[in-house]
């Protein structure tokens, strides 16, 4: 593999070809990352069944434990949604910020859900949750039947009071990265299995962001539950749109 002649490639061209392409398509590491299974979403301040699709956050913890228990994943990471008390995305909080004169909900009649624009350079879009997952919480703990395996990898976001984050990749406005993008890549990762709460919120946002930085990216329909339907719906064509795969749970042994 010394010489281009013969349309042989060299040694350099010889080791790219093996190491990113043809090793990344035969020994896949698969990644499984569960987001945000925690009790505000499932039992307390944020319940998800109290949002319009009514859906219930505590159906995927089942499947999720049956997957932990029966398919072979390379690492197992658990996001957890981890906010300061001061944190901007909760309604309690609104007085602590100005409104920006353009946001289209004013301060004095934004409702739960609404989105409003904080002042800033640039403005802020912030949509308005009741106070969830504070930091060292019960809320903020994983839902107590969750199995949490051997060597999980643990990530906090929304650390950040002036910021939100969705993604468990970015903040909201992908100025700040958690430690997810790193350990991925040092672990060679090919292939991220995502799952979880919100469907339509940081599942969603995370699947966005994994697909584009170019990994492999299942979404596990089964295993996740969201805020509103018409949301849950745009995040599945999206994903289906940008190359994603929609799997059920119990395709997910056959591909690891
Ligand atoms: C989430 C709303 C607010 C989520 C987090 O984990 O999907 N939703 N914060
Ligand atoms: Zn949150």
């Amino acid at each position: 593999f010394d010489t281009k002649k013969d349309g042989l490639i060299d040694r350099q061209e010889f080791t790219t070809c093996w190491n990113k392409w043809i090793k990344t398509i035969i020994r896949p590491v698969n990644i499984f990352l569960i987001i945000d299974v925690q009790n505000d979403f499932i039992s307390g301040s944020l319940n998800i069944s109290n949002c319009s699709a009514q859906q219930n956050g505590l159906e995927v913890i089942e499947p999720i434990n049956h997957l932990l228990d029966t398919v072979n994943f390379d690492s197992v990471f658990y996001s957890y949604d981890w906010h300061p008390t001061d944190h901007i995305s909760f309604i309690e909080n609104l007085s602590l910020r100005p409104v920006d004169p353009s946001s289209p909900i004013k301060a004095d009649n934004a409702q739960l859900y609404d989105t409003v624009v904080f002042e800033g350079s640039p403005k802020i879009k912030q949509r308005l949750w009741p106070k969830h997952c504070v930091q060292d919480s019960w809320g903020a703990q994983l839902y107590k039947d969750l199995k949490v395996v051997d060597n999980a990898v643990k990530i906090y976001k929304g650390t950040i009071s002036d910021v939100d984050s969705y993604s468990v990749f970015w903040d909201n406005k992908k100025l700040t990265q958690t430690t997810l993008g790193t350990q991925l890549s040092q672990l060679n990762a090919t292939d991220i299995y995502v799952c979880g709460l919100a469907y339509d919120v940081c599942v969603g946002a995370t699947v966005a962001d994994a697909l584009s930085i170019g990994y492999r990216t299942i979404l596990i329909d089964d295993c996740c539950r969201g805020v509103n339907l018409n949301d849950i719906e745009n995040t599945k064509n999206s994903v289906v749109k940008n190359h994603g795969v929609i799997v059920q749970s119990n395709e997910v042994k056959a591909m690891v």
